[in-house]
């Protein structure tokens, strides 16, 4: 296996305003730009048979069909996600909907591991999944969480109300999208292991990120982003680190 993708997440020093819109905090958080099907395949984590998209026989360029910028920041309640996605289509029908199944849907979900272990399970304790579906109506299913916890695997909930603050912005007329959420990691990540503890700089968390793109489609068009599915091992390593001075243009 390759090395594991290594991310400096750094801290907000002031909390982000969950209204759909990122500007107040994207430059401080963690981006590694933009990602595109083009991208992926040149990643050591891509799958043919899992990264894809979905053709529909006259389809815009790849990267129309699925663009996307990932933000993550932390303070010491939260966990900040964020996105600013090119979508060419949106898509949240499930001809065989249940509550759980986001990766159905036009969705982006953040896997977490906390605190990150060197050895590989799937969706047991100190996992998380926070997932968020893009469906303007925002149903209890639209922010999930599918968990570990000490013996158990693969529990499969809504985010708790009070754990979760999130906000989309759609373009009209396409799949186009921005997302903003919060959440908070004690009732969450310390509910999953009680090996969590309150975050402090240099804690490392595992972290996957994964976009689906149905778009007509049934399991439809996928990014899995650093790493290749549940087997939490292959997740990059996210350290929490200190704030991030914004980018400094020079002078010519
Ligand atoms: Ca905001
Ligand atoms: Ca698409
Ligand atoms: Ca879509």
């Amino acid at each position: 296996m390759t090395a594991p993708a290594q991310m400096m997440v750094p801290r907000l020093e002031k909390p982000a305003v969950i209204d759909g819109n990122l500007a107040e905090w994207r430059d401080a958080a963690f981006t590694d730009g933009v990602w595109d099907i083009h991208r992926l395949r040149r990643s050591p984590w891509y799958d043919p048979a899992r990264n894809r998209l979905t053709d529909h026989g006259n389809e815009p360029r790849p990267e129309e069909d699925l663009a996307a910028r990932y933000y993550t920041a932390w303070d010491d309640t939260y966990l900040y996600l964020g996105a600013e996605v090119k979508d060419n289509v949106n898509d949240v029908s499930d001809p065989a909907h249940e509550p759980k199944r986001w990766y159905y849907k036009d969705s982006i979900c953040w896997f977490i591991e906390a605190p990150r272990q060197a050895r590989g399970q799937n969706f047991g304790e100190g996992d998380n999944a926070f997932c968020f579906v893009i469906d303007d109506k925002k149903p209890d299913y639209a922010a999930w969480w599918r968990h570990g916890a000490p013996g158990k695997k693969y529990i499969e909930e809504p985010l708790p109300k009070n754990a979760v603050t999130w906000a989309l912005k759609r373009k009209p007329g396409s799949g186009d999208f921005v997302l903003e959420a919060r959440v908070a990691m004690k009732p969450t990540l310390g509910a999953s292991t009680p090996a969590w503890t309150a975050p402090k700089i240099g804690d490392r968390y595992g972290m996957e990120i994964v976009h689906c793109d149905p778009d007509g489609g049934d399991y439809g068009g996928h990014f899995l982003i650093y790493g290749t599915g549940d087997d939490d091992s292959t997740w990059g390593v996210m350290e929490l680190a200190g704030p991030l001075a914004p980018v400094e243009r020079k002078s010519k």
